[in-house]
């Protein structure tokens, strides 16, 4: 009877990106679910169109609700019982490992994932597959501003400073990022910036909704980014706008960053970048002039195979500038998955234990080990990177079976062309979904999950605060979280005991502890805490003691306290257009969908609201190409061909087509990226490749 549901709300979280807007569920009479606004620090009552809808995820038909299995390659799924699908996994982890060791099985997580289960499935890799190689989603996004922020600040918490920061910078950079359409609701901190008469600069080879929002565009050529901030601290150096206090007092360095930027002349820059000399010369003393500014890294100039240096070279910026480490200013990261943060916290990368620590660092290991209760020589050594897994997927003396939680990879891993043949011939193949998609409909045995709002778990925001996301309602019947199977796997491998527990809180007090004494300490974060203080900033290594909203406010977190200055010279991308492909393509996202569509082409306003693949191309360019507004656009690089709907616009650069990553089939813009990837941060350099366009 509809009227007997009881009416309920529940304070919790948006199932999507890293600003984990503050919302409240409703549950109707009727047994469905809308979307509140609450006014939680961050969001402040503001939600995107994404949030406002994700009620119907909850009560979706497509829903996954009973595991699938096939009983041979090539057969079709079929709904099995619980015991008999993770028998059948256990049967197939066994029979690998025996016969081509424990590497033979891979893990691949997500940035979705709550703490808990990044948590889990990192020890459940390392202590009952016994496997080193582990890595997830991540490393397509947040790793090259990880690792920037590691080298130059000796931690990595993307922004490193609350939201509520950045209305008291007299000027703000974003390079690379388009936050009015990928967290919308976080422009409501630039629009209270510049009503106090700060600047806003964007860069972006698009003239994006955040880019007219901003005093000036640097409408820079694809993949320039390093060459660009080189060319402003050149200016700054040159007209004295830097702060050589700061620098004597908070960084080591300087010398040859100062000898490296001296060649970076505007009229070189504007070669280069293709932004007009005057422009860098205003940008710089804007940033320069400005008593307190703010840099903001977005994936445009992360995600390429220089991902690394670009975003050292905006961190020498502020830091030579003395912007850095004191209230209203500095260089972050604009983290992007729901979980972004923590889910690259605490074990889940290939290199990585609880709390930031180092699976090379024998001391790490040895913390790691007593918690988990093994004897440290037992933890594997750093596995592959994301990358480096899906290239072994099958190959002799590589991995035979993996386990992916939470990603996409036929969407969203770059040069997809192979790799669901590579997956489909896989011996083993498991993937945890709540629905069946473009990549778990190719697995051997497809387990379905909890989602979001009807399970119980910490996420960690892209300021590093951590948040409750409470449950709001049961589960479906049939479907178990991601922990519960990870713990019902480990007693089945026999090794109950080392999980001994899926109840999430009990979970995150066993990663507080593991994480205690690392660099990101949770040990005193408790849910009780998160939910009275609306959020717990790490580092917070004592329930008693403050957490760390600004924690280079004295001295940044390597030994010495200094930041670090590295030297950086432009590189070209690992493919430049050429007489065969002679126009850049770039990728990236639009407000109405979110990452592989998964999850947003499900939802009926979405969809609606942005029904089909498009690629942006300016009307000069697509006239050339004979490509008239709505028709459909042939895209050819290197690796493969995708077809796409034509949006003229003359907000893109004549040399650049932007396409979105949202959409699969002939649609799939990873057809087409290259997966060359950073040395460093094994990023994929899925912001730039040389692309030919033609009429479909
Ligand atoms: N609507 C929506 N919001 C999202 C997501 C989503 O899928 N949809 N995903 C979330 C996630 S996981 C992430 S990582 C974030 C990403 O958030 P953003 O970084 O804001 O998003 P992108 O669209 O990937 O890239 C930003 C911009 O980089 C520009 N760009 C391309 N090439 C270059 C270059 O060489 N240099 C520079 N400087 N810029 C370049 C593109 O034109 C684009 O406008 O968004 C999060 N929020
Ligand atoms: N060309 C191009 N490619 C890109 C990018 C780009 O800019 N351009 N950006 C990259 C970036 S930044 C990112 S973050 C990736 C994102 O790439 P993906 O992670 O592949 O994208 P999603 O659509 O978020 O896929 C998440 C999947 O996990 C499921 N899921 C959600 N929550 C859970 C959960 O709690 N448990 C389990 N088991 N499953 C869950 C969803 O239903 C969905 O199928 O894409 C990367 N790929
Ligand atoms: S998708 Fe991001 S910006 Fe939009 S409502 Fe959810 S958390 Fe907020
Ligand atoms: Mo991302």
């Amino acid at each position: 009877m509809l009227d007997a549901l009881a009416i309920t709300r529940t304070e919790t979280h948006c199932p999507y990106c890293a600003l984990q807007c503050g919302m409240t569920l409703e549950r109707g009479g009727d047994g469905h679910f809308t979307v509140q606004s609450r006014d939680f620090p961050t969001n402040k009552g503001g939600m995107c169109r994404k949030g406002w809808t994700a009620g119907s995820l909850l009560t979706h038909p497509e829903r996954l609700t009973t595991p699938m299995l096939r009983d041979a390659k090539g057969a079709a799924l079929r709904p099995a019982s619980w015991d008999e699908a993770l028998d059948r996994i256990v049967d197939g982890i066994r029979l690998l490992q025996g016969m081509h060791g424990r590497d033979s099985i891979a893990v691949f997580g997500g940035g979705g994932l709550t703490n808990e289960k990044a948590y889990l499935l990192g020890k459940f890799a390392r202590v009952v597959l016994g496997t080193a190689h582990i890595d997830y989603n991540g490393r397509f996004c947040m790793a090259s501003a990880a690792t920037a922020g590691l080298r130059a600040f000796g931690m990595d918490r993307g922004l490193p400073f609350p939201l509520d920061d950045i209305p008291g910078a007299e000027a703000v950079l974003i390079a690379g990022g388009n936050p009015a359409e990928t967290m919308p609701p976080i422009m409501q901190y630039f629009e209270a910036q510049r009503d106090r008469g700060g600047k806003l600069i964007v860069s972006d080879p698009r003239r994006t909704a955040t880019a007219k929002l901003a005093d000036l565009h640097l409408q820079l050529t694809p993949g320039t980014d390093a060459s660009l901030a080189n060319g402003l601290l050149h200016v700054a150096v040159r007209d004295k706008l830097i702060d050589p206090h700061f620098i004597a007092t908070r960084t080591t360095g300087w010398d040859a960053v100062r000898r490296t930027v001296a060649s970076y002349w505007p009229d070189r820059v504007e070669r280069e970048t293709g932004v007009p000399a005057l422009q860098i010369e205003r940008a710089a003393h804007m940033l320069g002039e400005a008593a307190t500014a703010i840099i903001l890294s977005g994936r445009g100039a992360e995600q390429q195979s220089q991902g690394v240096q670009n975003a050292l070279a905006f961190i020498n910026l502020a830091l030579a500038l003395g912007q850095a480490g004191r209230m209203h200013c500095g260089w972050g990261c604009l983290t992007g998955q729901g979980n972004g943060q923590g889910g690259r916290e605490h074990g889940q990368k290939n290199d990585q234990l609880p709390g930031y620590r180092q699976l090379a660092n024998p001391r790490h290991r040895a913390e790691v080990a007593a918690v988990w209760g093994v004897p440290p020589e037992s933890l594997p050594q750093p596995g592959l990177p994301a990358v480096g897994i899906l290239d072994a997927l099958g190959r002799e003396g590589g991995i035979q079976g993996l386990l992916l939680m939470a990603c996409n990879l036929l969407l969203s891993a770059p040069d997809t062309a192979t790799l669901a043949q590579r997956l489909s011939d896989l011996p083993l193949f498991v993937a945890c979904d709540q629905f069946l998609g473009e990549t778990s409909s190719l697995a051997d045995i497809v387990l379905p999950v909890t989602q979001w709002a009807e399970e119980s778990g910490t996420m960690t925001n892209l300021e590093g605060r951590v948040l409750h996301r409470r449950q709001a309602v049961e589960p479906p019947p049939g479907v178990r979280s991601d922990l519960d199977i990870m713990a019902d796997l480990a007693a089945r491998l026999g090794h109950g005991r080392h999980i001994p527990s899926s109840d999430p809180e009990q979970v995150f007090d066993e990663l507080r502890r593991a994480s205690s004494g690392g660099p990101a300490d949770y040990a005193g974060i408790s849910l009780g805490r998160i939910d009275r203080e609306q959020g717990v900033f790490w580092p917070c290594p004592d329930e008693s003691g403050d957490d760390h909203r600004r924690p280079y406010l004295t001295r940044f977190a390597h030994e010495d306290g200094r930041a670090r200055f590295h030297a950086v010279q432009r590189r070209t991308s690992a493919e430049e257009p050429d007489a065969n492909y002679p126009l850049y393509l770039t990728t990236g996202r639009v407000l109405s969908h979110y990452q592989t569509g998964a999850q947003t082409r499900r939802v009926p306003e979405l969809a609606a609201a942005e029904p089909e693949a498009f690629a942006e191309i300016h009307p000069d360019t697509a006239r050339l190409a004979g490509i008239v507004q709505g028709s459909m656009a042939l895209l050819t690089t290197r690796r493969g061909k995708a077809r796409f709907k034509a949006r003229l616009t003359p907000d893109i650069r004549r040399d650049t087509i932007f396409v979105p990553f949202h959409w699969g089939g002939a649609s799939n813009a990873n057809l087409l990226t290259n997966d060359a990837v950073d040395p460093v941060s094994k990023i994929p350099e899925y912001k730039i490749c040389a692309v030919h366009l033609a009429p479909a």
